[in-house]
């Protein structure tokens, strides 16, 4: 039996002092003592016997008790699930990694099961000599590492006319923040000699979609990487193993998995997912075109309608995340009160140029119902706006884009609805 005090005994006084900060005698998440917590002072299975022996399950899983975090699809959203999405458990998450086995997945034609012996790289088009790298001779050049958000660019794109799937998995969970390690771009393509007509870069991927979007050169020069890792390990095969492409900040479309091909060319290609797919249409018949960059966005991951709060009133946390393709997010706002009085949350873990950043507003909750919100300013200056802005100037054909404010309306039981109010 574990020794539950040794020598003196703790007045309750110095307990309620170790376990609140700053609480005025008020229980922030434990149970006194007295009130008779067993589960502490029982035996329980796992201190009576050993436990299971190291290498017992030589790559690691997280614990059965978490079983329920995982990747979610909404099946009515696609008509087959080889083209298709799921959705990254942002409620489930904390900090700003996303663990590889919930990155969300898009697929235009399944995920490609690449052997990486027999996989290649082309440099062809505009250059001065055309390239084949294997991955081998990638690993030569020098790599990287950077943490970047990748947003598909209909992330809240069903939630454009309003409010319409009840948890932030499904109205965000279109993105996931990873560590790359892979080869600048620029590198590959100077090892090349990219010609003065040069302008346009055509990234294509060997999938049997075999994805394919004109990437412009200034941005393919600047911080675009061809990476191989994610998070310290090798890239999962849903995310483009043996290789992709990253392209901070910009929509996750251009993102090319399972890289195969690199064209230089003089002018973009106009394929399919730049002109029929990935543009706007708007009210006047004409269609946003070439909207790469990710705006900045934030939502509360908790409460939200799959997290709800369970402890009733008192001491409570709201934690959500923000992003921006042009920066950083120095400051988030949140609101308990549909927008009558705004607070500065506090940004806590690495705030990174283009990555996801981690925010907590602690607050007395006195049971009564709210309307939670975020609002994220980016490092431009540029503030998020309300979905009523945001329909004012792109009106209401719009899927992708959507970097609105998000509403949750929490009642006095603590279940969280996806709401539209601003
Ligand atoms: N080759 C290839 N690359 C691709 C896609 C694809 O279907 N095939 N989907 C794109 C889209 S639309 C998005 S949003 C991102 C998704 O990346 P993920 O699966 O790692 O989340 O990959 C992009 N790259
Ligand atoms: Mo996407």
């Amino acid at each position: 039996m574990p020794v539950l005090f040794k020598g003196k005994k703790p007045s309750r006084r110095a307990f309620l002092k170790g376990a609140v900060a700053g609480g005025a005698g008020a229980l922030t998440g434990g149970t006194a003592l007295a009130a008779g917590e067993k589960v502490i002072t029982e035996l329980q299975p796992w201190m009576s016997e050993s436990g299971a022996p190291v290498d017992a399950m030589p790559y690691g899983k997280p614990s059965a008790y978490e079983d329920h975090v995982k990747r979610r699809t909404v099946e009515w959203l696609t008509a087959d699930p080889i083209s298709s999405i799921n959705f990254t458990p942002l409620h489930e998450l904390d900090g700003i990694i996303t663990p590889n086995g919930l990155a969300f997945e898009r697929h235009h034609g399944g995920a490609a099961d690449i052997e990486p012996g027999k996989h290649r790289l082309m440099i062809n088009g505009l250059v001065e000599t055309e390239l084949v790298f294997t991955m081998d001779d990638l690993m030569r050049f020098p790599r990287e590492n950077h943490v970047y958000f990748l947003e598909c660019a209909a992330n809240s794109g069903m939630e454009w006319r309003g409010s319409q799937l009840n948890g932030c998995q499904f109205t965000h969970g279109m993105i996931h923040n990873v560590m790359y390690t892979g080869v600048p771009l620029r590198l590959l393509l100077e090892e090349a000699g990219v010609k003065t007509a040069g302008k346009w870069l055509l990234a294509e991927g060997a999938d049997s979609a075999a994805m394919t979007r004109s990437i412009p050169m200034e941005k393919a020069m600047d911080d675009c990487i061809v990476a191989f890792k994610m998070n310290g390990e090798a890239l999962r095969p849903e995310q483009g193993y043996p290789v992709r492409l990253v392209v901070p900040g910009w929509e996750g479309n251009m993102w090319v998995k399972w890289l195969r091909r690199l064209e230089v060319g003089d002018k973009p290609w106009h394929h399919r997912e730049e002109t029929s797919k990935y543009t706007d249409l708007l009210a006047n018949g004409k269609a946003r075109r070439f909207t790469w960059e990710m705006d900045a966005k934030s939502v509360i991951t908790n409460p939200s309608p799959q997290a709800p709060i369970k402890h009733g009133k008192g001491p409570t946390v709201i934690t959500g995340v923000a992003w921006s393709g042009r920066g950083t997010v120095p400051r988030v706002d949140v609101t308990v009160d549909g927008g009558i009085t705004w607070h500065k949350a506090r940004i806590s873990g690495p705030s990174l140029d283009k990555s996801m950043h981690r925010f907590y507003y602690e607050f007395d909750w006195d049971g009564k119902p709210l309307l939670l919100q975020s609002r994220a300013h980016d490092s431009t200056g540029y503030v998020q706006p309300t979905k009523d802005q945001l329909r004012k100037f792109r009106g209401v054909n719009s899927i992708y884009h959507n970097n609105g404010i998000q509403t949750w309306a929490v009642d006095e039981e603590g279940i969280a609805e996806n709401v539209e109010i601003s």
